[in-house]
C-alpha cells in the first residue's frame, strides 16, 4: 500500500501482531499472532485509524506498511547484527535479568547498547514520521524505553506515552546499569509511565531523583523545563469475557475431557505454563512435586503434573542451559519415580492455539504458577477466568504482579521448597466449599478489571496528564 496518512494513534512496540508464513501458493503471508495487547489496543485502533510499529520478527528489508485484520501495521526491519544487539543481547542478556531482581546474571556489554540505541532510534523515526499533529503515541515495552525522549525531539507537539510491561527493579539493583541515567532520560521523553505495580513506579520517580536530579512529588516528576512527567500504576489484564466463552464452548469442554483420558484418568491433574524463560520458577516447582510423590504425600497413580514450557529466546545462552537443565531434570523424575503409563511430569515443549491453553485450564485441578519475579502473570487470570464451574485452585508466587490482587489464591514463596510442596497440598486438599468460594471471588477479581479496563485508563490518563502541561 502507499504510505498509510499520518494517524492520531500510533503504538510502538518491539513486535508486530503478526508472524511471517509462507502461504500455500508459495507466496509470503502473515498469521496473526493474537495477545493480550493486541486484544486491548484494537477496538481503540480501529476507531483511531491508528498505526502500529513494530518488527515483524526475522531480518527481511524493505518490508511496507499493510492492512492486517482491519489494522494498519507498520515493518520495521533490523539486521542480523540487530537481533544479536538489540534485541536477544541488551533486552534480553541485559536488561531482562536486570529487571527480574537478577534471577540470572546480567551481562553488560558496550556493543550492545550501542545497537539499543540506534534501533530505538529508527523506531522513533519511524513513529514521528506516521504520527498526526498532536497525536497520541503509546510506547511499550523495555525494548524501546529510549523512544519517548527520541520522539519528543522530533515531534515536541506529541502526546506520548510509555508502559513496562516486566517490573521496574528497585535503585540497589538498577544502579549497576552503566547507562541508567540514559535510560531513565529516555523515558522521561513520556509524558505518562506506566507500570505494573506502584512499587516499580515508586523505583522509578525515587532513582530520577537521586540519579538525575529532577524535584519529585509524590507521582510527579518536575523538569527544568517545565514539563512534568506522572509514573504510575496500570496493572495489566486479560480478555476475561474471551477466555471465558472460549472456555464454555462444547469443542474446548470436549478437548478438555480427552486430554484428562489421555493422562489416563488421574484424579488430580496439576498444570504449569510458562515460556521457558528462568524467571518463571519451572525447575523449583518441578521438583516440590516430585519430593511430593518421592515421600508419598502424593500417588504417582492419581497425580500427575503437565508442564507446557512455549519455545522463547532461544538464541540466547542462558535459555539453552534452562532448557537442557529441565530436560534433564524431567527424565530424572519420571526415571525414578514413573510408572509404566504414568509419569510423574508430562512435559511439553511448544506452543499451542489458545483452544488447547483453554481446554488445559479445564482440565486442571490445580494451576501451579510460580515465578520467582514477574510483571504481573496473564496465565494466572487466564486460568481464572476459564474456571467458569468455580472449581479448580491457583498457588501463585507472591512475587507475580498478580498476587497483589489474586489474594484468594494460595500465596507462596517459590524460593522456599517447603513451602512450595506446603502450597500445592494445601490447593489439591482443598475441601469443595473453600475452592469454589475462593474462585468465585478470583473470578470476581479478574473481571472487574479486564484488558479493556487497563488500556482505556491509561488512554485517559495520558490524555489527562497531556492537558495539564
Ligand atoms: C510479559 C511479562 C506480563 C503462553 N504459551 C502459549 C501462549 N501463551 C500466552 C499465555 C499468556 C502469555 O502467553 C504469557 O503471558 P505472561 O503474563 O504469563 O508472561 P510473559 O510472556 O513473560 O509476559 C508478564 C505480560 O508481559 C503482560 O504485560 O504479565 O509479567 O513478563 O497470555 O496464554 N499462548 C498460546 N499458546 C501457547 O503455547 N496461544
Amino acid at each position: 500500500m502507499s504510505p498509510p496518512e499520518p494517524s492520531d494513534l500510533v503504538i510502538v512496540a518491539n513486535r508486530l501482531p503478526v508472524d511471517r508464513i509462507t502461504n500455500p501458493d508459495g507466496s509470503p503471508g502473515w498469521r496473526g499472532s493474537p495477545g493480550g495487547l493486541v486484544t486491548a489496543i484494537e477496538p481503540i485502533m480501529r476507531a483511531n485509524s491508528g498505526i502500529w510499529v513494530g518488527w515483524p520478527g526475522g531480518t527481511e528489508t524493505g518490508l511496507e506498511p499493510f492492512e492486517y485484520d482491519g489494522m494498519t501495521l507498520d515493518p520495521i526491519s533490523l539486521s542480523e547484527d540487530e537481533i544479536a544487539g538489540f534485541y536477544e543481547g541488551f533486552s534480553n542478556a541485559t536488561l531482562w535479568p536486570l529487571y527480574h531482581d537478577l534471577v540470572a546474571k546480567p551481562e553488560f556489554h558496550r556493543e550492545w547498547w550501542d545497537s539499543y540505541v540506534s534501533v530505538n532510534q529508527r523506531f522513533a523515526e519511524r513513529a514521528a514520521s506516521r504520527a498526526a499533529k498532536d497525536a497520541t503515541v503509546w510506547v511499550q515495552d523495555y525494548q524501546l524505553q529510549l523512544v519517548p525522549q527520541l520522539l519528543r525531539e522530533l515531534r515536541p507537539d506529541l502526546r506520548i506515552g510509555f508502559y513496562l510491561h516486566i517490573p521496574f527493579p528497585p535503585a540497589e539493583l538498577f544502579q549497576q546499569l552503566p547507562w541508567r541515567r540514559q535510560v531513565l532520560e529516555g523515558l522521561l521523553g513520556a509524558d505518562l509511565v506506566g507500570f505494573q505495580m506502584p512499587g516499580g513506579a515508586a523505583n522509578f520517580v525515587r532513582l530520577v531523583r537521586q540519579r538525575v536530579g529532577h524535584k519529585t512529588h509524590r507521582d510527579l516528576v518536575y523538569l527544568p523545563d517545565d514539563r512534568t512527567v506522572r509514573a504510575a500504576a496500570f496493572p495489566i489484564s486479560i480478555d476475561f469475557k474471551g477466555f471465558e466463552e472460549l472456555a464454555k464452548s462444547d469443542a474446548v469442554a470436549k478437548r478438555a475431557t480427552e486430554i484428562r483420558n489421555a493422562l489416563g484418568n488421574p484424579t488430580k491433574v496439576f498444570l504449569g505454563i510458562d515460556r521457558l524463560d528462568y524467571t518463571k520458577g519451572i525447575y523449583a516447582r518441578l521438583r516440590a512435586f516430585s519430593e511430593l510423590i518421592r515421600d508419598d504425600e502424593l500417588d504417582v497413580e492419581k497425580a500427575v503434573f503437565v508442564q507446557v514450557a512455549t519455545p522463547s529466546r532461544e538464541q540466547v545462552e542462558e535459555y539453552r542451559v534452562l532448557r537442557d537443565e529441565i530436560d534433564r531434570l524431567v527424565g530424572r523424575i519420571n526415571g525414578d519415580l514413573g510408572r509404566i503409563g504414568r509419569p510423574v511430569i508430562s512435559y511439553m515443549h511448544s506452543s499451542y492455539p489458545r483452544e488447547e491453553m483453554a481446554a488445559l485450564y479445564r482440565a486442571a485441578d490445580v494451576m501451579v504458577v510460580t515465578p520467582y519475579r514477574d510483571g504481573m502473570n496473564l496465565v494466572a487470570k487466564e486460568y481464572v477466568a476459564c474456571r467458569y464451574d468455580d472449581l479448580g485452585a491457583l498457588v501463585l508466587s507472591e512475587f507475580a504482579g498478580a498476587a497483589d490482587e489474586l489474594l484468594e489464591a494460595v500465596l507462596v514463596n517459590p524460593h522456599d521448597t517447603s513451602a512450595l510442596r506446603d502450597a500445592i497440598v494445601t490447593a489439591v486438599e482443598m475441601n469443595r466449599h473453600e475452592r469454589r468460594s475462593r474462585m468465585a471471588q478470583l473470578r470476581e477479581d479478574v473481571r472487574a478489571s479486564d484488558v479493556q479496563t487497563w488500556a482505556d485508563r491509561f488512554l485517559a490518563d495520558l490524555v489527562a496528564e497531556a492537558a495539564d502541561q
